[in-house]
């Protein structure tokens, strides 16, 4: 802590106050003197903004993407110049893929030796164009808050996504002025998604009054833009099949009689229509090509995004609508109960054979579950693992995913029971996500169970951030799925080829042992029985735990795609 605390006027001060306006609480970040301005800004700010130091810019740009995926309010990640910045690409653009609104602020060489040589200096910016809404940089230090008040704006507005700025050395040590943002010009409000076209809405009212078979996709961008309470009434009140996909888990609670993610090869299968919301219409919706199973006709497909820019343009859509996903719940709930009316239905007609038919066929697959979820393999099948999960969860647990077959399990057979408690990392499917993930999940609910469930090759990007959760005494459990295999590369090669190679990790390796030496405690796990008790002790730890379970690599995930 600095001792003097006079107010600091730098271009690092004005960007922290900027931040603030725009909700911000922590900075992510890992040191380099060419951002130091910001850490005093951080400091020096009544009250301090908290910072929270990691192990790699990586996991910098993933906490604060989990922050924004989790607290709806953007997350900022700081890290310094060249390699600082560089190891963020994929984190950023995990973002970009996840229209998760990031704020990532770099250091930048000064502009006074630019061209000489001097340490770190590269041009960020174009490196960062393609994967974010904007990437600049600032050269005027009394430019920088508004700056970063722009970099803030862009990122909430509509469609959501990382942006990233940097700020020339000088601009960031030099005098900003004395007066440090206190009101940002244009608001601080996320700007708000214009309402989707009537005329839109009245089109999907009639193609959904005339189906028979309909089906209903909640993706991600149903919880980030806070549409979830208005898909849920819709939904309800049209009795429709819901498959929930990303972030859109949870929006419809385990056992809801609507939700029928379980029985989502028969829905998607035998849908005459399909109307996917919040979500892209990518490999893991089979690229919007659904219905056409025993004999059927393909089934139409709706397309609603936030935004014009995020339909699908890759495939023909029997109509779309764009703009806030809210006021479009709120629109279909009561255009389809007029569409139907006006086409003589009294109620409508999926009602009373459909939805039971997919409700029965998801209630078979879970019952089918419980076999393997209370497996007594040895050694011990990964599907036990989430059957002793499930037992001591609470409602409003996090639950992370960071792996290969494990996570596919877990997103599988873990149902959240509330939206926002799932993360995994989304379409980029980039691994080592975890700790990130994980730091930031601990931040935003400091009460709520926080779960980290981590391949074993996984484990290798990012488990040296255990670290940070210990020195920033944030107590979450992992349980990495230790099957000593990449084992979602190593069974799609030998399918292919016959063999694997590069495939093999090392098999027992003690991952509770590196979570000790980093000061957190942990246990391996190799019986099936002592699973249970091994998870009550992480959860009462108290300390961040790794429960190392030792899962037989005999068992692969039964995939279908592999997303290529
Ligand atoms: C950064 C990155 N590198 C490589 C991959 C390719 N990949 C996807 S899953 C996977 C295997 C993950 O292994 P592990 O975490 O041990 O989980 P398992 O499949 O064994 O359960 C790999 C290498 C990726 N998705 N991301
Ligand atoms: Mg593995």
């Amino acid at each position: 802590m600095a001792e003097q605390q006079e107010p600091a006027r730098h271009g690092g001060a004005h960007a922290v106050a900027a931040a603030r306006l725009h909700g911000v609480s922590t900075m992510f970040t890992l040191s380099g003197g060419h951002v130091f301005p910001l850490y005093d800004g951080a400091v020096k700010a009544d009250p301090p903004m908290r910072l929270v130091d990691v192990r790699h810019e990586q996991t910098a740009v993933f906490a604060a993407e989990a922050t924004a995926r989790l607290t709806r309010a953007p997350g900022l990640a700081v890290v310094t110049a060249g390699p600082g910045v560089t190891n963020t690409v994929s984190a950023i653009t995990t973002a970009w893929f996840n229209g998760s609104p990031v704020v990532v602020l770099g250091g930048r060489a000064p502009d006074y030796r630019w061209g000489s040589g001097g340490l770190q200096e590269i041009d960020h910016p174009p490196l960062l164009v393609p994967v974010t809404k904007r990437a600049w940089t600032e050269h005027q230090a009394g430019a920088v808050g508004t700056a970063v008040d722009e970099a803030f704006r862009l990122a909430t507005a509509p469609h959501r996504g990382p942006v990233f700025l940097d700020i020339a050395m000088e601009a960031l040590f030099g005098d900003g002025g004395p007066e440090l943002p206190s009101a940002a010009p244009g608001g601080t409000a996320p700007a708000a998604a214009d309402g989707p076209d009537p005329g839109d809405v009245e089109a999907i009212a009639g193609l959904l009054a005339r189906a028979s078979r309909p089906v209903l996709v909640l993706g991600s961008d149903v919880w980030l833009t806070g549409a979830e309470a208005a898909a849920r009434e819709a939904a309800s009140e049209l009795r429709l099949p819901v498959v929930a996909n990303g972030q859109g888990r949870g929006i419809l609670p385990a056992g809801h009689e609507l939700l029928v993610t379980r029985a989502r090869s028969a829905a998607f299968g035998a849908a005459d229509l399909v109307l996917v919301a919040g979500t892209p219409l990518d490999f893991r919706l089979g690229y919007g090509e659904f219905g056409g199973r025993d004999g059927n006709a393909p089934a139409q497909v709706v397309h609603v995004a936030d935004s014009p820019g995020h339909l699908a343009t890759h495939r023909a859509l029997a109509a779309s609508a764009a703009g806030d996903l809210t006021a479009f719940f709120t629109a279909l709930a009561t255009a389809v109960p007029t569409a139907l009316r006006q086409a003589g239905a009294a109620a409508p007609p999926w009602a009373d054979t459909w939805l039971p038919r997919l409700a029965a066929a998801a209630r078979d697959a879970i019952a089918a579950d419980q076999a393997l979820l209370a497996s007594d393999a040895d050694p011990i099948h990964p599907m036990r693992v989430y059957g002793e999960l499930a037992q001591v969860l609470a409602d409003d647990a996090v639950v992370i995913g960071d792996g290969g077959d494990f996570v596919s399990y877990a997103g599988k057979y873990l149902e959240p029971q509330r939206p926002g408690g799932w993360l995994d990392p989304g379409p980029y499917g980039c691994l080592g996500t975890g700790l990130g993930y994980a730091i930031a999940a601990r931040v935003a609910r400091p009460s709520a169970q926080v779960v980290l469930l981590l391949g074993d090759g996984a484990a290798g990007f990012s488990l040296m951030d255990v670290d940070t959760l210990v020195r920033h005494r944030l107590p979450v459990v992992i349980i990495c799925g230790n099957n000593g295999i990449w084992a979602l590369e190593k069974y799609p090669m030998q399918a292919l080829y016959g063999y694997d190679v590069v495939a093999d990790l090392q098999p027992g390796c003690r991952y509770d042992e590196v979570a000790r030496a980093l000061g957190g405690a942990g246990e391996t796990v190799t019986r099936p029985g002592a699973l249970g008790q091994a998870l009550r002790r992480a959860f009462d730890a108290g300390v961040p735990y790794l429960v190392n379970v030792i899962t037989d690599p005999a068992v692969a995930y039964p995939r279908s795609t592999t997303g290529v």
